[in-house]
């Protein structure tokens, strides 16, 4: 009894004495060093800290047009695509909404967390990393290896790596083939509504998380923090009298909000700091999550494993212990939305 008394005593004695000054002193310098070190490669920033996301290289559209080398066709073109990214999370959305599955198929692809690239789960075209298919689109290539990417496998190319252009493709031109090709998400009379939701919620809630998680500055933060709830701020007032962006219409700008709400809880809100306010806790923008996640195969496209798995382990600057939080409980997803009286156009 005495023996298990003075062993307690000394666990609690180590355990209660802090490091040196000397160890918290070195240890600041070497660690906040080395953060900007990896956050200037990981996040380029202007001059007051604020992330700048470099601009996608391959913009070549597939259309009917003639001439177009890039014609639609079926079982002609592929989507790489990580689970975890919202931006490669849109063209999965929009290609099961459209019904284009056996029009157009996929690769994932999964983070190598010591090497920082994206490697191809099965290999395609000799390939076995994202870098390597870009090198094999453009010999040379030097720039940022990114998904989504719409691959084509007949000229062996990339012929687009922007997902807000892929999605457009994609709602428009492969109808032919689409098994829901009545539903247009970018229809004529909308556009300019569209476009303008797109542009403030680029900025401000699709970026603007990263914005608020790649800050290298205080202000850069609150900044991109402000931004943020803001538009959310916006969009829930919206969101009291419209079923969706844009009035009864699901759209693109719906879409492109969507995977980044999805995220939201699971990822912004801890890693990236977006933490004034949970998705779920908004009256209408939780709803209307519910909502878009209970669409015919939606929510096949969402992986919370792989979005935590890719964010939390991944993003080493940001989580140098490499632990995975066990939250939040997503249950509230399936539950009731009770938006249908807002109204549905939906062709679906
Ligand atoms: N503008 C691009 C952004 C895509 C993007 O940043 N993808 C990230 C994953 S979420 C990526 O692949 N990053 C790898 C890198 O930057 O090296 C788009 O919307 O398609």
């Amino acid at each position: 009894m005495q023996n298990q008394n003075s062993t307690n005593e000394k666990i609690y004695k180590k355990g209660n004495s802090l490091p040196s000054g000397l160890i918290i002193r070195s240890g600041k310098f070497v660690w906040t060093a080395l953060w900007h070190l990896m956050m200037s490669q990981l996040a380029p920033r202007n001059k007051s800290g604020e992330y700048i996301r470099p601009a996608s290289q391959f913009r070549n559209f597939i259309s009917t047009q003639p001439g177009n080398l890039y014609q639609p066709q079926s079982g002609r073109y592929r989507l790489f695509v990580g689970l975890g990214c919202p931006w490669a999370h849109r063209t999965l959305v929009v290609r099961s909404l459209k019904g284009l599955e056996d029009a157009i198929s996929v690769t994932i692809v999964s983070p190598s967390p010591d090497e920082g690239i994206w490697i191809l789960n099965q290999q395609q075209e000799g390939c076995r990393t994202l870098p390597q298919l870009y090198n094999l689109a453009q010999p040379g290539y030097k720039g940022r290896c990114t998904v989504p990417v719409l691959w084509d496998a007949q000229t062996k190319t990339i012929v687009n790596n922007e997902s807000s252009e892929i999605i457009l493709m994609l709602n428009s031109q492969f109808n032919e083939f689409a098994t829901n090709p009545t539903l247009d998400l970018y229809p004529q009379e909308l556009q300019e509504q569209i476009d303008r939701w797109n542009e403030k919620i680029y900025h401000t809630v699709n970026n603007g998380v990263y914005r608020c998680g790649f800050a290298q500055t205080q202000e850069a933060y609150e900044r991109a923090c402000n931004e943020l709830f803001a538009c959310l701020d916006e969009i829930d007032t919206v969101l009291e009298t419209n079923r969706y962006l844009c009035g009864d219409k699901l759209t693109l700008a719906d879409v492109r909000l969507f995977t980044t709400l999805f995220r939201f809880d699971i990822v912004y809100y801890g890693l990236f700091k977006c933490n004034r306010r949970r998705i779920q806790d908004y009256k209408n923008l939780g709803a209307y999550l519910r909502d878009f996640y209970q669409l015919p195969k939606v929510a096949d496209t969402c992986d919370p494993e792989s979005i935590k798995r890719d964010y939390y382990g991944s993003l080493f600057p940001l989580n140098p212990g490499g632990i995975i939080p066990c939250g939040p409980d997503l249950t509230n997803l399936m539950e009731p939305h009770h938006r249908e009286s807002l109204g549905n156009k939906l062709a679906l």
